[in-house]
């Protein structure tokens, strides 16, 4: 004898254990009860659009659905015509059918393409343990920084944890791109295959992120990433990425291009190049006074001004002998000038501080994007880091006086 089982049960909880092992709920039952009953809650919003049924979110799933999203138009329609006495309305999804774009073409900010759109929001429930972390993680990455409240608590209803083990590939150059990563935890290494070997071409050491650049360009993984230690993601899927991210860059191209193209530092880039700048860049404004660099910090960040003030100051003691230091304003920054290189390039700790005066808002691309798209720029900063030194001497007699850092290893690096 056999016993029958229900159609979709083994879906069911093949999706549940899936995400009761990515969310690690430390209570499973609550866990349970919220997951259900946000699959109960998506699964009669989807039965109001002839959906089909115990469907967990499915991320990347673009050709089924344009055609799961032609039905959708259509019993729309007709819903609307016959439907007299229910009141149908679709202020859920309406919120959906915004803009979008397909996994297959070309990244174009412009173009209007509705399927993905129709898809539901993904959702990952959480622990407020696990939200906490989650801030706290995504809290320096700039791709985040300029989206509005209610698309930043989209992002954080629809990431998901995943932990990593040491030598675990996370991503294989030339795959398709499934997710956006933010660390929380954990080494991992970067390897480009140049003509066909893996070089290592750089590292993350517990915070960063990755995983942009395929979901955004819709082309091939630009890397591997592999790590190097157990650790710590935080995993935003394709759909959810686009829909809110390729939104706002299309939205900070309008803004940004324009002073861009009169930045004298990108002159040696393509405008494609320049365009992919802005894709990264995020906005800081300061107040008054307001502290941007500190010198001696370690660096993880680039400036531009767009517009105010910036004062750099260099800390030196008063005497040889003198235990005392003060701090010496050696140059100003204003609209268009850059500061916050010289630490990328040396691999150093910050030479100088800068600080805001007046209202200040800079520009601001994290080490990474900075190492990736500003190599073309180098010889343009590493003349001008050339410089430094020059008047470092004529400011301060000579170079040896400064203690925190020898400006000179910048200009010297091949
Ligand atoms: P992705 O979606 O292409 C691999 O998947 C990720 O590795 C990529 O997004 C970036 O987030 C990340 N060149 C290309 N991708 C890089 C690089 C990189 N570094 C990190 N990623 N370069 C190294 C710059 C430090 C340039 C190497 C020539
Ligand atoms: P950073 O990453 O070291 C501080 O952070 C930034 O101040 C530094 O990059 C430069 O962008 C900027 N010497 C060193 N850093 C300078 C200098 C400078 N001017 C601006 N910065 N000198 C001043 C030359 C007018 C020479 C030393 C007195």
């Amino acid at each position: 004898m056999s016993i029958e089982i229900p159609e979709g049960l083994t879906e069911l909880l093949q999706s549940f254990t899936v995400e009761v092992l990515r969310n690690q709920p430390r209570d499973l039952l609550e866990f349970a009860l919220q997951y259900f009953t946000q699959l109960k809650e998506r699964e009669t919003k989807e039965a109001s659009f002839g959906n089909d049924q115990n469907s967990a979110p499915r991320p990347g799933k673009a050709v089924n659905f344009i055609e799961e999203a032609m039905q959708i138009d259509s019993e729309n329609e007709e819903e609307e015509d016959d439907d007299d006495d229910e009141e149908f309305i679709a202020p859920v999804m309406s919120r959906f059918i915004r803009r979008a774009s397909v996994c297959a073409e070309a990244f174009n900010p412009d173009e209007d393409d509705e399927e993905e759109e129709k898809e539901p929001w993904v959702t990952h429930p959480k622990t407020d343990e696990q939200r906490q972390r989650l801030q706290e993680a995504c809290r320096d990455i700039l791709l985040f920084k300029n989206l509005d409240p209610e698309e930043m608590s989209q992002v954080l209803d629809a990431i998901f944890e995943k932990i990593s083990i040491e030598g675990e590939h996370i991503i294989d150059q030339d795959d398709d791109g499934d997710n956006f990563y933010v660390i929380e935890s954990g080494t991992f290494n970067i390897f480009v295959k140049v003509e066909g070997a893996e070089k290592l071409v750089g590292c993350y050491d517990n915070r960063g992120s990755f995983g942009e650049l395929a979901l955004m360009y819709n082309t091939p993984r630009a890397a591997t990433i592999i790590a190097t230690s157990p650790g710590a993601l935080w995993c935003l899927d394709r759909l959810t990425f686009r829909r809110i991210i390729l939104k706002n860059n299309a939205k900070k191209r309008k803004m940004y291009e324009a002073f861009i193209e009169t930045l004298p530092l990108l002159t040696s880039l393509e405008l494609s190049e320049r365009m992919k700048v802005v894709d990264v860049l995020s906005t800081k404004v300061y107040s008054d006074a307001q502290q941007i660099i500190a010198q001696g910090d370690l660096a993880n960040c680039f400036y531009v001004v767009e517009s105010g003030q910036v004062r750099i100051t260099m800390t030196r003691s008063r005497t040889k002998k003198d235990q005392e230091e003060e701090e010496v304003e050696i140059a100003t920054c204003s609209r268009g000038q850059y500061f916050g290189e010289l630490a990328l390039v040396t691999n150093k700790p910050r030479a100088a501080s800068a600080y805001a005066v007046g209202s200040v808002k800079c520009l601001v691309l994290d080490i990474k994007a900075f190492e990736r798209l500003l190599g073309p720029c180098m010889d343009i900063m590493k003349r001008n880091i050339a410089n430094y030194e020059e008047q470092l001497v004529t400011l301060f007699g000579s170079s040896a006086e400064i203690e925190q850092q020898s400006v000179r290893d910048g200009s010297n690096r091949p």
